[in-house]
């Protein structure tokens, strides 16, 4: 699938930076493109982090478990670049290389809780306004190095949604995930050497326990509300709306 963010020539985020704009039968790495030099571009705000890859690349365990950080992708084995070492995108070439404002080569991986419920009839889910985009949003996050997936889905959901309450007061709410997908996200940080995948985990209050919770953004959002699925969710941050209509799937 051609990413939305493709052929845009809006400056990538937080840049000045254009990406290279191409057509789109040039996408896949196995398509001969010898002509192929997008801007390279890694955000000085990305760099010298405690989640960032500074070292040289030779250094990193691609394709593997590296020490506490996971550099597997969902999506299969992914290829080098012959000319540095840096993973490639497998979803192929993105007009821009580097990490862009991604702190990881290759794959960074996040986690996306879905928390719905019916009321009145109508199915909603807790969404969040982010900061950078101002889109709505599933109030995921990234995994940090050493976590579980599963801790990461309650600790960025108090972070953004709870304003970083104990996520364990809702500990009825966590006890049965469903996963709904785990794999790439079409997210505009993406570069042809960085990208986003995500687990994405939905708990639905079945028994009205969230009736009078009280939701409070935190962290990067802006704002909070329980979204209505009925009122449509195209506009939504990245690959949310294809989450969504998983959701949306269950429940039919
Ligand atoms: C998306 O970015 C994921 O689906 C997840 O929702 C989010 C994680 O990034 P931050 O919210 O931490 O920026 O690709």
């Amino acid at each position: 699938m051609v990413s939305k963010y493709f052929g845009s020539t809006t400056p990538y985020t937080g840049s000045n930076v254009i990406k290279l704009v191409f057509d789109r039968s040039l996408i896949p790495w196995n398509i001969p493109f010898p002509s192929y030099n997008p801007p390279e571009y890694t955000a000085e705000k990305a760099k010298k982090q405690p989640w960032s890859d500074d070292k040289e690349l030779s250094t990193y365990k691609f394709n593997e478990i590296d020490g506490n950080i996971n550099r597997v992708s969902h999506m299969g084995h992914y290829l080098l670049s012959e000319e540095n070492g840096a993973p490639l995108n497998p979803q192929g070439r993105t007009g821009i290389k580097g990490r862009g404002i991604l702190g990881r080569y290759g794959p960074n991986m996040a986690a996306d809780p879905i928390v719905s419920r019916f009321n009145h009839g109508k199915l909603q889910f807790v969404a969040i306004k982010r900061q950078d985009t101002k889109e709505w949003a599933i109030p995921g996050g990234m995994v940090d190095a050493g976590e579980n997936v599963s801790q990461t889905l309650k600790r960025e959901f108090s972070e953004e949604a709870m304003d970083g309450m104990d996520p364990n007061i809702l500990h009825e709410i966590w006890a049965h995930p469903k996963i709904l997908y785990k794999g790439y996200v079409d997210d505009p940080r993406n570069t042809d050497n960085a990208w986003m995948e995500t687990v994405v985990a939905n708990f639905h209050d079945h028994h009205g326990l969230l009736q009078n919770f009280k939701f409070t953004a935190g962290s990067d959002a802006a704002e909070v509300k329980w979204f209505t699925v009925e009122d449509g969710y195209d506009n939504l941050y990245a690959s949310h709306r294809d989450f969504i209509k998983l959701l949306e799937n269950e429940f039919k």
